[in-house]
């Protein structure tokens, strides 16, 4: 492969196994070898970073520029310093991912609305539970009132949220008290995200906000209007419309395409059309026409986090994460790869041209150059579902040779924070006691949020997966989204029985007991704010402090990518939460030192550790990730004077111990079973 395409070339092309950890990716890597077509693999290895817009030292935010410090204490023409240019870019990224989030938001609101007015064909209100719920949440009137009614005004209330000039938006008062306050004190509550996410451009442009603190400040201010507005309304109205999550049984990886179906994937990030898409996809009259094109059926599965919302609420499978989108297409047998918005590569085109594969794209605010463009409208949302699948049922004709790799694997996803709370406690004293006591008595050392991308400048899904075997291994309960939770899912770690034998002795009670996999799948990269939501429970049930900075837990994006990571992290951190992100650090460049570190990367570390109790962190070395969970871990716990992590008080019960005991002679299986004078 040529190592001519631009930027600075790497020396090194890497093989298969050492480009990724999953056996279907490694030999679908081979293939495109073998073909001689490019991935963002091979793409990776040809093209190495800029070292200077890597790590925060490029500043092209006007016509004197581009500026390129390559230099300790240079400046740009404008006289801007690297603090400033790592600030502006990083705010730039964190309002990008704000934006990405929540317009996803604004049009599950915009659905709602539709739904509720009877304009939207095909959708109904699935869950009325929740939006009942939720509705009071903000005293909307929900007693004797239909359903549509409720929704109507949920709506309503949601879509006013993203304008919001003055005030708080409604949903950041789901906060625990005390977060609310210290916002306050900070000039930092969230309007809403549209105001946040302009006045974040606004202030970047050139000869606005040059001080490097107070530009990351108003970054957690447009980061808390995704996380706590934009992102929560559309985990809500997901929820509402297409069911609130409950664990069912899927599978993962690229084995799960058919050779002898209609392989259709949808890819992206919006529930609204690939729900349409699924609904379609059971309609006999598309079955039989299946058929009648020579097929055994249509075998739909998701990519991203469009495969999460599916594969968590109607168990359709998931192809694979996010570098998994073009490896999907060398199989040479997917007949349509559908997208909507958000993490789709601009080289699925090119790629697909090598097969008979069709990229369709849907979005209104989505077109790739030589794609096919179908476009998606929510009220006729089934017949262009149906349309779009009729494309690629015709398209089934022209498949050539087929190669899928034979490799999936089964989980458990949908624990949505609801679920959770039920499975806990039970129907009739649903609750996150038992949770809050396992960790307070030590049976669970703490929590870890593994979430976030793959990238292919990081060996596909290898720190996804050490991270959660290792902390498993510490007594950590882990729980997941995105594409960590496919990578994890490929792993076995998301079911139940194949993962409990490499967990710590604490951990493995609780999930015996309570009968869960000790990752829990939470769902796609805008269900993060599930995790505020179970911290926030966290806080109010008692005994783990009164706000979310107290709480044993940290979020890791070991793999990120996309700057909707950015985005969540720093919401996060602003949260509470100790954050740490892998691979590329947009800050590393040399700014002005302050202490042993540098000015930016420092106020978002201790300085924000100091204002929110979170923080936000690249580490590059996923041992170092696991020293630090566990050194925080073991810190708040020693904060709220629990007793300190002491993996050799458990494991004596469960079925680890019921095992052990059927293996004993008689006398001893009595005298374990009934006590000494049992036996006697
Ligand atoms: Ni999240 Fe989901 Fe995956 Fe990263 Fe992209 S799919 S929204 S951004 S790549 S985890
Ligand atoms: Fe250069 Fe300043 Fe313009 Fe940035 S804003 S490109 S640093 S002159």
């Amino acid at each position: 492969m040529a190592d001519d395409e631009g930027g600075i070339p790497r020396k090194k092309r890497r093989t298969p196994a050492e480009a990724s950890i999953d056996p279907a990716a490694q030999e679908m890597l081979a293939v495109a070898d073998q073909l001689g077509v490019t991935t963002a693999f091979s793409r990776a290895d040809t093209m190495a970073p800029c070292p200077i817009g890597s790590v925060g030292m490029c500043c092209d935010l006007c016509g004197m520029g581009p500026c390129r410090m390559t230099k300790d204490g240079m400046t740009g023409i404008c006289g801007a310093t690297v603090d400033t240019i790592q600030a502006r870019n990083f705010i730039r990224a964190v309002a990008a991912g704000s934006a990405a989030h929540s317009d996803h938001g604004r049009d599950m609101a915009f659905t709602l609305k539709a739904v509720a007015n009877g304009e939207a064909e095909g959708y109904v209100i699935r869950d009325i539970a929740k939006l009942r719920n939720v509705a009071a949440l903000y005293g909307i009137p929900i007693e004797d009132r239909p359903p549509q009614e409720i929704a109507n005004d949920l709506a309503d209330l949601y879509i006013a949220q993203f304008g919001q000039q003055r005030g708080s938006i409604v949903t950041a008062a789901r906060a625990p008290e005390k977060r609310k306050k210290l916002w306050k004190e900070q000039g930092v509550v969230p309007r809403g995200v549209d105001r946040e996410v302009v006045e974040a451009l606004h202030r970047t442009h050139m000869g606005d906000d040059q001080e490097a603190i107070h530009i990351l400040q108003h970054a957690v201010r447009t980061a808390l209007a995704d996380g706590w507005g934009g992102s929560m309304i559309a985990t809500d109205i997901s929820d509402i419309l297409f069911g609130t999550p409950a664990p069912l049984l899927g599978e993962a990886n690229l084995g799960v395409l058919k050779h002898d179906m209609v392989n259709v994937i949808v890819h992206g990030h919006e529930p609204t059309l690939s729900q349409m898409v699924v609904a379609a996809s059971q309609d006999p009259e598309m079955i039989e026409y299946a058929r009648a094109a020579g097929s055994q059926g249509i075998n739909l599965s998701g990519i991203c986090c469009t495969a999460n919302e599916i594969l968590m609420r109607q168990g359709i499978p998931a192809a694979g994460n996010f570098l998994q989108q073009e490896l999907a297409i060398l199989t040479g047998s997917v007949e349509a790869m559908v997208v909507d918005v958000q993490c789709i590569m601009q080289g699925l085109v090119a790629l697909a041209e090598n097969f008979h594969t069709k990229i369709i794209t849907t979005s209104p605010k989505v077109r790739i150059k030589g794609a096919t463009h179908i476009e998606f409208d929510e009220h006729h949302a089934l017949t262009i579902a149906k349309n779009i699948l009729k494309e690629a049922i015709d398209n089934y004709a022209n498949r050539g040779s087929v190669n899928i790799p034979d490799y999936k694997n089964s989980l458990i996803p949908g624990f949505s924070h609801e679920y959770i709370n039920y499975m806990l406690g039970g129907s009739y004293r649903a609750s996150f006691r038992p949770l809050n006591d396992a960790i307070m008595s030590g049976r669970i050392r703490g929590v870890a949020a593994i979430v976030g991308c793959t990238n292919p400048r990081i060996q596909h899904d290898a720190y996804h997966t050490t991270l959660t075997a290792e902390l498993l291994k510490q007594d950590v309960l882990v729980v997941e989204t995105g594409c960590s939770a496919i990578a994890n899912a490929k792993l076995g770690f998301l079911l139940g029985d194949a993962g409990i034998d490499r967990v710590g002795p604490g951990l493995r009670e609780v999930c015996e007991t309570v009968g869960i996999p000790p990752v829990l799948h939470m769902g796609s990269c805008v269900d993060n704010t599930r995790i505020l939501t179970v911290l926030t429970q966290m806080v109010d049930e008692g005994g783990l402090g009164d706000d979310i900075d107290e709480v044993p837990a940290v979020g890791i994006a070991p793999e990120w990518m996309s700057e909707k990571a950015l985005s969540i992290a720093t919401y996060c951190a602003a949260s509470g939460a100790y954050v740490m992100m892998g691979g590329s650090n947009p800050v590393k460049g040399k700014g002005e030192k302050v202490a042993d570190s540098l000015l930016v990367a420092e106020h978002m570390s201790s300085g924000w550790e100091e204002i929110y109790g979170g923080k936000l962190e690249f580490v590059e070395d996923p041992r170092e990730m696991i020293r630090r969970t566990l050194d925080h871990i073991d810190k708040k716990r020693a904060a709220l004077g629990l007793p300190a992590y002491d993996p050799s008080r458990f494991g004596k019960s469960g079925d680890a111990r019921l095992r052990e005991i059927e293996a004993l002679p008689f006398e001893e299986r009595q005298a374990a079973l009934y006590g000494q004078s049992a036996a006697s």
